[in-house]
């Protein structure tokens, strides 16, 4: 992949498409070939003796290093504009590996009060058990996480913006805080893509992603990936992974995934384009109590979301008149808008947070936590926005939610 103009640096798009994939190094193969082997021959004793030892930059066996695998670590870490990137067989497999390779027992670890459920779980009921405290808080509230600094904290975590309720967090103000105290800011940035949010501009020292979502987005496998420095995701690969979670991605979905990154600027503006559509439809509709998308200017963080993030994302919070009754009969009434969770697919998704995807939190957790239960989630798709909102407008009607 050459620039036209070397003093140029090429767009996303082009990157997404073109990273680090030379087709003359492969036979001419424009896309790239999948490697699915376990293991890989050695030349020599000396050679896997000298691998093992790192002497020799060559693979050994697919849970520490695959080509197709390593193609899409490349191209991850290009397009968040860090160093370097392992991937994972899911997004909890990248959070897993990563954390595990952080902390230790006795450490402490200060999150965001609100966060994807399976992570809040991994912290609370998984990391606790293993002597790691977890302390989560308001991260809006950057004097809260300053006083809450103590001499064990290792790690400061957040989603922005974070899974369910939308709230987002300052990434330089929170990554500036840290640094100040030597605490490196680990951002889940699964919403976002580093298409609309590069938390390491913002002086993020890790991002985490499930590739699950939008990276890959055709919903048709699981994946993940950490974004850092060099010494660091070496530590995760071999440590984290390697000897703690052993959550390796398949070289067949990594080329899924890759070809999904493909279309991901394509994809993520065509989300972005019907959320804010779809975001404004249902913020002027007398059945619905509110709305909660980073695009509309009445969005508490509007400021924040302009300065932080290129577009408002394809996901949307909203809460009908009439709460969780009203909520669950619109989403049983919902025809073309599919029920079910995760995000980032070409189909359009909808979800219960309370009952579904952040189910790992009690109902006061999820009350303390922002999680309200009357929250509807949207993950709104590549559909004909006209069709989506048609089906909106059905199913609003048959809410029983009308003011
Ligand atoms: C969901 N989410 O919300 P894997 N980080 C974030 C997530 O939303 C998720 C993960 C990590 C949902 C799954 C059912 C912000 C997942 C975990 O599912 O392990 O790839 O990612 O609907």
């Amino acid at each position: 992949m050459k620039p036209a103009d070397p003093t140029k640096p090429l767009g996303f798009a082009t990157r997404a498409i073109h990273h680090d994939h030379d087709p003359s190094q492969h036979e001419g193969a424009l896309v790239p070939p999948i490697y699915l082997t376990s293991t890989f021959a050695f030349e020599s004793t000396e050679q896997g003796m000298r691998r093992f030892a790192g002497e020799n930059p060559g693979y050994i066996y697919s849970r520490v290093g695959n080509p197709t695998v390593a193609l899409l670590e490349s191209r991850l870490a290009e397009l968040e504009g860090g160093t370097a990137a392992l991937c994972t067989a899911s997004g909890m497999g990248a959070i897993t590996s990563a954390i595990y390779s952080l902390v230790q027992a006795g450490d402490e670890i200060i999150a965001d009060q609100t966060l994807y459920g399976c992570t809040f779980g991994f912290f609370h009921h998984g990391l606790a058990r293993l002597g790691v405290t977890v302390k989560t808080l308001d991260m809006t509230r950057t004097e809260a996480v300053a006083t809450a600094i103590g001499p064990n904290t290792r790690l400061l975590y957040c989603e922005s913006p974070a899974n369910p309720n939308m709230r987002l967090i300052d990434l330089a103000a929170m990554a500036d805080l840290g640094r100040s105290h030597g605490i490196p800011l680990m951002v889940d940035n699964t919403y976002c893509t580093p298409y609309l949010q590069r938390p390491l501009e913002h002086g993020a020292t890790y991002v985490v992603h499930s590739a699950t979502k939008y990276l890959s987005g055709h919903g048709d496998l699981l994946a993940g990936a950490v974004i850092g420095p060099e010494e660091d995701i070496q530590r995760m690969r071999f440590f984290g992974i390697k000897e703690m979670t052993g959550a390796v991605l398949s070289p067949f979905d990594a080329f899924l995934v890759l070809r999904g990154l493909k279309t991901l600027a394509l994809r993520m503006d065509r989300h972005c384009a019907s959320a804010t559509t779809l975001a404004h439809y249902l913020a002027a509709h007398p059945a619905v109590a509110r709305v909660t998308y980073p695009g509309l200017p009445e969005f508490p963080q509007y400021d924040l979301a302009r300065r932080q993030m290129s577009q408002a994302g394809g996901m949307i919070a909203l809460e009908l008149k009439g709460g969780f009754t009203a909520g669950r009969a619109f989403m049983d009434a919902l025809r073309l808008c599919t029920r079910a969770v995760s995000l980032g697919d070409a189909e359009t998704l909808v979800q219960h947070p309370a009952s579904m995807t952040h189910s790992t939190y009690s109902p006061e957790e999820q009350e303390a936590h922002g999680i309200s239960p009357g929250l509807v989630r949207l993950s709104v798709g590549l559909e004909e926005v006209a069709d989506l909102r048609a089906d909106l407008e059905q199913a609003l009607a048959k809410s029983g939610a009308s003011a």
